[in-house]
């Protein structure tokens, strides 16, 4: 076997890899449709705006391609240091991929803060290829996502304009192919069949804020933050896995709520996000969940640093 037979099968003619990245304002669907590429769920998704926390990476593996989707967090006008930072990862993130990917959702109207995330891309659109992503189409009869491609035409010069559904997955594949055809040729960069590079705790953690997330409002959801503190095998068990986990609040009042009468709604999250974390590990989940208050941490530097900000 010649030298170049060896280096083709590295990397075989044509196939391609790199970066693409999902922008979007909070709750444009980014993470939803992260998973949807995925085909399996690396991010977690709410209805509250701002779940996502950091750049999470997806890999998307075809014959020809592999397509790493690096979801961000929602950009917005930050309210505390934690949002400010949030914004600096999505800003990081879009510097550096090979194509972007603004996403816009169908049912609601292109607004001040899509127009500004717009008018930011604009300069970088000169050296990346940014794609206009109508989201949520299954929300919206078809004249208004329409509407809603005419509409994000003003707002600035797309490489390529789509609509998709992540739900009902309308087109989720023409948009893979949309990204792959403006990665550079290069060889795979992560192993065959690793969905994400998130560190297995992470992903337990992030299991659990999103069950907390489910049912709380208001201001609550930001305040929320969850690490995994300790998370092994339990001795002489090859079946159960112990994990024990913060669930910090900023306030005590907030504690109540999150606890619920006697403990109720705590027990609950407990087992909602056991439920998901068992099918992530394949295997039994002991799981300790405490809450904790540190105290307006979305404002301290010293406190984000502690929760990995
Ligand atoms: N019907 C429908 N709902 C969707 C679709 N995509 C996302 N959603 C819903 O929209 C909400 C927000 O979705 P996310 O994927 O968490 O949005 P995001 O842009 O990642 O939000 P942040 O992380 O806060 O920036 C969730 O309730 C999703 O279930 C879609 O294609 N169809
Ligand atoms: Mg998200």
């Amino acid at each position: 076997m010649s030298i170049s037979d060896n280096e083709s099968m590295i990397s075989p003619e044509g196939h391609r890899s790199g970066f693409a990245c999902f922008v979007g304002r909070p709750n444009a669907g980014k993470s939803t449709l992260t998973n949807a590429l995925v085909g399996s769920k690396v991010a977690i998704t709410s209805d509250k705006p701002q779940t996502t926390r950091h750049a999470i990476r997806g890999i998307v593996h075809r014959d020809d391609a592999q397509l790493v989707i690096v979801d961000t967090p929602g950009l917005h006008r930050p309210r505390t240091l934690l949002g400010q930072r949030l914004n600096d990862v999505v800003r990081e993130t879009w510097a550096e991929v090979d194509v972007i990917g603004l996403c816009v959702p169908a049912n609601e109207k292109v607004g001040p803060g899509d127009k500004f995330i717009a008018n930011e891309l604009s300069k970088v659109a000169k050296r990346t290829p940014v794609i206009g992503v109508v989201t949520k189409t299954d929300l919206a009869k078809p004249e208004q996502v329409a509407e809603q491609l005419v509409a994000l035409q003003d707002v600035m010069e797309f490489a390529e304009l789509v609509p998709v559904s992540a739900v009902d997955g309308f087109q989720v594949n023409t948009l893979a192919d949309l990204f792959v055809a403006r990665l550079p040729e290069g060889p795979q960069l992560y192993p065959g069949g690793e969905l994400t590079d998130e560190p297995e705790a992470t992903l337990v953690a992030e299991l659990i804020r999103e069950a907390a997330l489910d049912g709380v409002r208001d201001e609550l959801p930001h305040s929320i933050a969850v690490a995994v503190e300790e998370m092994g095998p339990r001795e002489g068990r090859d079946d159960l896995v112990d994990i024990y986990a913060f669930l910090y609040v900023e306030r005590s009042s907030q504690k109540g709520i999150v606890l619920g009468h006697h403990g109720e709604r705590l027990k609950k999250v407990g087992a909602e996000a056991r439920r998901h974390i068992e099918a992530l590990l394949g295997s039994k989940v002991y799981l300790n969940l405490h809450i904790k208050v540190a105290k307006d941490w979305q404002r301290d530097p010293k406190q984000l640093r502690r929760l990995g900000f």
